[in-house]
């Protein structure tokens, strides 16, 4: 008999690919700064924060910027940011998501977000998935960032579930770490080879089902 009663997910990756929306308006920011910023280095700014993702930037070129200033270009880019995921609609989410999710509350099974995202209400309300959560977590909720399991602990607080019955779903390293962390079970969203710390991984939640959950 399964134990899993509630499942977490993670937003961008997992439920939606807005890791598009913030390389373009990080590179917006960049090329005004003048700063080398690719694809590649988008990687290293996924499931990581706001403010975390513009130290990064800032480390890749060697250049220090104040407090303040780094405030104000943190805020420049989050306004082009939030410009972009306005004009989202429902069709921009991930195959299966909106799917898997109503299967787990058909089967009684909670569901709330875990997100390092200050945009995740935004997001869920253009994309039209916020009724499909039982408790929203992001990034306004929590102070320690993944791996820190805070996020998710929250979640599980939250649907009134304890950690070992809870699985959370992730497409980055950190929220796998975070998610184990925790003392929760993990689906990976992406490369085995990357995610090699979760449970199973699978290449997006088309490829999850009610069976594959309770096995875990
Ligand atoms: P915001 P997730 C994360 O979302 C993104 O992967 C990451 O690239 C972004 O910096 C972070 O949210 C913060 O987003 O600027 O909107 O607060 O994967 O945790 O859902
Ligand atoms: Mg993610």
């Amino acid at each position: 008999m399964s134990t899993i009663k509630a499942c977490i997910f993670d937003l961008d990756g997992v439920i939606v690919d807005t890791a598009v929306y913030h390389y373009k308006a990080w590179k917006r920011l960049a090329d005004q700064l003048g700063l080398s910023f690719t694809e590649h280095d988008n990687e290293l700014l996924k499931g990581v924060s706001r403010v975390r993702s513009l130290e990064i930037i800032l480390e890749l070129n060697h250049v220090t910027k104040t407090a303040e200033e780094q405030t104000e270009l943190a805020t420049q880019k989050n306004n082009w940011y939030v410009d972009m995921i306005n004009q989202m609609t429902p069709a921009e989410i991930l195959p299966g998501a909106k799917e898997f999710l109503e299967a787990c509350r058909a089967a009684g099974i909670k569901t709330a977000l875990g997100s390092a995202s200050k945009n995740s209400s935004t997001i869920l309300a253009k994309i039209n998935m916020a009724h499909l959560f039982d408790a929203i977590v992001d990034g306004n909720h929590v102070s320690k960032a993944k791996p820190d399991p805070e996020v998710f602990l929250k979640g599980a607080e939250a649907l009134g579930v304890s950690p070992a019955e809870c699985v959370v779903f992730e497409d980055a390293i950190a929220g796998v770490e975070a998610a184990i962390n925790g003392g929760m079970k993990v689906v990976g969203i992406g490369e085995p080879a990357v995610l090699n710390r979760a449970n199973i991984v699978v290449s997006g939640l088309d490829k999850m089902s009610l069976e594959l959950l309770h096995s875990l």
